[in-house]
């Protein structure tokens, strides 16, 4: 078969909705598309445990304390699964990570805000997960296996995160004033920049078209992040918090929340590298990175001695 032959089979698969593996042929284009995509994601699970990190010390009890090392501990386990992912398509998991930590790579937008208070270990649960279930469960049906199967794994966890979450925030929500005031507080902070880790709009998204036509994704930025409002309003008002957009309303005809203006040139400041945190956390990670350094050296000498 010749290239153009081999696009149009490889198309015709993806129209079926068979699942691409990594020994198939593939597109080029699908490939690099995918190794963008999925490394920016791994990234995201990986400086996604700082903000969280943070609080690990300062957990309210022993109990809370507990269940946050785990949550923690599960985002590391997702980038490691997604990284592995990333690896089948043909490029070392060293490579990736240089990427991130000199700066090159993107990783989720939501990770450069601070988390400022205990009520935002419940706000990123709720919000940054839930965001995260909704997004992912679509790529749980991506056309590429080891993306997809990651995925069920992931959600799953996803799932104890947003319910975690969601339980501190409720305890605050149902707590003292001055509890309330803390949750109300981090829901005004994390409310906007939790719409915006579903990407522009999809007028002003270049990838989504080819991203869709091949099923890597199965639903648009705007779609999901439209669910994600749908889903989280009611919870809101569950626990008598207020979600801060003056201009969130019901359309009884679509059955949809519509939501406001969101600050696209705030997202845009954000993924330049401009954000509130993003020096801090490559500055972490490197800094991890470097002390971890005789740890990986200690495995491969191990390795070495007892594979020999
Ligand atoms: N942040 O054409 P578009 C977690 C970039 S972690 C930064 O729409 P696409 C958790 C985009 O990359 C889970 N950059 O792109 C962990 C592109 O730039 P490049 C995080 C963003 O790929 C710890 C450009 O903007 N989830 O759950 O079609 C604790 C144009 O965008 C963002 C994932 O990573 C953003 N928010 O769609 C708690 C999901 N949005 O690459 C929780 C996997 C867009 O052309 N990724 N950009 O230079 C995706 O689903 C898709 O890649 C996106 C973007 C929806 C994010």
């Amino acid at each position: 078969m010749n290239e153009e032959q081999k696009l149009a089979d490889f198309e015709a698969r993806i129209e079926r909705g068979e699942i691409i593996e990594p020994k198939d042929w593939m597109p080029e284009r699908y490939r690099r598309q995918l190794i963008r995509m999925m490394s920016q994601h791994a990234h995201s699970e990986y400086v996604g445990m700082l903000p969280e990190g943070n609080w690990i010390t300062r957990a309210p009890s022993l109990r809370r304390k507990m269940v946050l090392l785990a949550k923690v501990q599960d985002e590391a386990g997702h980038g490691l699964y997604i990284y592995s992912a990333t690896e089948t398509l043909g490029i070392d998991r060293k490579e990736l990570l240089d990427q991130l930590l000199n700066g090159t790579a993107k990783y989720s937008s939501i990770f450069n805000y601070p988390s400022l208070s205990w009520a935002d270990m419940g706000t990123i649960g709720w919000f940054v997960d839930g965001a995260a279930i909704v997004n992912q469960t679509m790529l749980a049906k991506s056309s590429y296996g080891p993306y997809a199967r990651a995925m069920i794994r992931i959600c799953k966890e996803e799932n104890f995160h947003k319910k975690q979450g969601y339980e501190i925030i409720t305890t605050l929500a149902n707590g003292t004033a001055e509890q309330k005031k803390m949750a109300q507080d981090a829901v005004n902070r994390w409310w906007w920049p939790s719409l915006m880790m579903f990407g522009p709009t999809d007028k002003e998204s270049p990838n989504s078209a080819e991203l869709m036509k091949w099923k890597v994704k199965i639903k648009s930025n705007d779609e999901l992040r439209q669910r994600f409002v749908d889903l989280t309003v009611p919870q809101a008002k569950a626990v008598n918090l207020t979600l801060p957009d003056p201009d969130l309303k019901l359309n009884e005809e679509t059955g949809h929340w519509e939501f406001g203006h969101i600050n696209w040139q705030e997202f845009y400041n954000v993924i330049k590298g401009n954000g509130p945190m993003n020096k801090e956390r490559l500055k972490a990670r490197n800094e991890a990175f470097e002390k971890g350094k005789w740890v990986r050296e200690a495995a491969l000498a191990y390795a070495k001695k007892h594979n020999n």
